[in-house]
C-alpha cells in the first residue's frame, strides 16, 4: 500500500424538482430535458481518496468497509468512472478509495448523485494532490468542469455540485450543457421530508429504465410542455412562491412515473402505500391543515416539500398519520467540501 495522504470530499444528494428522465445520448450523457433540483444537506456521501504505488495493482474502492467486488452494477459503474477521469484527465496511478453514505443506500435518495460527485471530486483532489476548491479552480477544475465530469458517471450528479437551488441545461447539442445556481441555500429554506415506504432495492435500476423513456406515448407531450414547467419552477424558486412550485413539482413527478409506467418494458415504482401518502398530503393541504406537496424519485418513497419553518410539525403529523412508514427529514443545503485526511 502507499503513504500517501487520503482527500475527502462530501458531496450532497439532490431532489429533482423538473426530473431528469430519458437521454438523447448515453455516452455524452446528453439529457432528453434540462432539469432543476434542490440539493439537500444531510444526505451526502463522503469518499476518501489516495493514490497508491504504481506496483500497487489497481484501483480498490471500499463502501461502508468492505471491498466492492467487480461484477456487479454499482461497483463497476464506480470503477469504470475512475478510468474515465484518468483517461479523460491524464492522470496515471491507481486509487484507494473508501465511501459512505449519510443515509441508507436504496432509501429512495438518490445515491448515485452523490456517489458519483464525491467519487470524481476525492479522486481528482487525490491525483491533483490538492485539498482546496479554490486551488482546484485555479487548476482548471472549476465546479461547472468538475460536475460535467461526473455528469458521466451519473447524470444527476451535475446538479451536487452547488449548494441551493441547480438548473441543468440539455442546451443545443451535447456540448452546450451547463449546470448553473439559480439561488443559492440560504435564500429559501425548504424542507425534505422523505416519507421511506419501503427500503427494498428498485426492481428496475435507473440507468437501464432511462433508456425506455422513449416508448411510452407520454414521453413526447412530456417533452412538449417542459420550457414552461421549467420556466415555472425557477420562478417560483426565485419569488420563493411554494404554493407554484408546488403545482410544478408535483404535476412533473406524476408525469415522469405516467411515462414510467407507460413505457416498454414497463417500471413502476409507485406502490399502494406511495398512494396512500399522497392522498394524504394532498387532502391535507385541501383541508388547509398542510402547506405542503409532494415529488417522487424512482422509487417508492415520497418526498414531502415544505417550508423549512413547518419541518418540525409536519414530521410531527406525518409520523401521526404512518407510524410504520420511517421520516428522513432533510433540508436545502450547500455544495461541496473537500479536506485533506480522511472522514472529520
Ligand atoms: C433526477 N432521476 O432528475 C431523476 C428523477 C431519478 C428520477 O436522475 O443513468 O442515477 O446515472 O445518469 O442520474 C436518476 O438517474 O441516472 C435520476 P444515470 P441517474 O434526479
Amino acid at each position: 500500500m502507499g503513504d500517501m495522504e487520503f482527500f475527502t470530499a462530501e458531496v450532497p444528494s439532490n431532489i429533482a424538482f423538473v426530473k431528469y428522465w430519458g437521454k438523447r445520448d448515453s455516452e455524452t450523457q446528453w439529457p432528453a430535458n434540462s432539469s432543476v433540483s434542490m440539493t439537500l444537506k444531510h444526505a451526502r456521501t463522503i469518499t476518501s481518496a489516495r493514490t497508491l504505488g504504481a506496483s500497487d495493482g489497481r484501483d480498490i474502492i471500499f463502501k461502508d468497509g468492505k471491498k466492492l467486488e467487480p461484477g456487479n452494477p454499482q461497483a463497476d459503474k464506480a470503477y469504470g468512472h475512475l478510468d474515465f477521469l484518468r483517461g479523460r484527465l491524464g492522470f496515471s496511478g491507481w486509487l484507494e478509495v473508501h465511501t459512505k453514505n449519510t443515509f441508507p443506500s436504496e432509501c429512495g435518495i438518490a445515491s448515485s448523485a452523490s456517489g458519483l460527485g464525491a467519487l470524481t471530486l476525492a479522486s481528482i483532489a487525490a491525483w491533483t494532490g490538492c485539498d482546496d476548491l479554490k486551488d482546484l479552480q485555479l487548476r482548471g477544475h472549476t465546479m461547472p468542469v468538475l460536475a460535467a465530469l461526473a455528469r458521466i458517471g451519473s447524470g444527476s450528479a451535475c446538479r451536487s455540485f452547488f449548494g441551493g437551488y441547480v438548473g441543468w441545461e440539455a442546451g443545443a447539442a451535447p456540448t452546450d450543457q451547463s449546470v448553473h445556481q439559480v439561488a443559492d441555500e440560504t435564500f429559501w429554506p425548504l424542507a425534505d421530508l422523505i416519507v421511506i415506504v419501503s427500503a427494498e432495492k428498485k426492481p428496475v435500476s435507473s440507468t437501464v429504465a432511462h433508456k425506455t423513456a422513449w416508448t411510452s406515448p407520454l414521453f413526447g407531450p412530456r417533452l412538449a410542455g417542459l420550457s414552461e414547467r421549467l420556466s415555472a419552477t425557477n420562478e417560483a424558486i426565485r419569488s420563493r412562491d411554494l404554493k407554484k412550485l408546488g403545482a410544478c413539482i408535483e404535476a412533473d413527478a406524476l408525469e415522469m412515473h405516467a411515462v414510467m409506467m407507460t413505457s416498454e418494458p414497463a417500471a413502476r415504482y409507485m406502490t399502494r402505500h406511495s398512494e396512500e401518502v399522497i392522498s394524504w398530503i394532498r387532502s391535507e393541504r385541501t383541508a388547509g391543515r398542510m402547506d405542503a406537496w409532494f415529488t417522487m424519485d424512482a422509487g417508492p418513497n415520497v418526498h414531502v416539500i415544505c417550508e423549512g419553518s413547518q419541518a418540525a410539525a409536519y414530521s410531527e403529523k406525518i409520523k401521526e398519520r404512518f407510524p410504520d412508514f420511517e421520516l428522513i427529514a432533510d433540508m436545502t443545503g450547500a455544495g461541496p467540501v473537500l479536506y485533506k485526511g480522511t472522514v472529520r
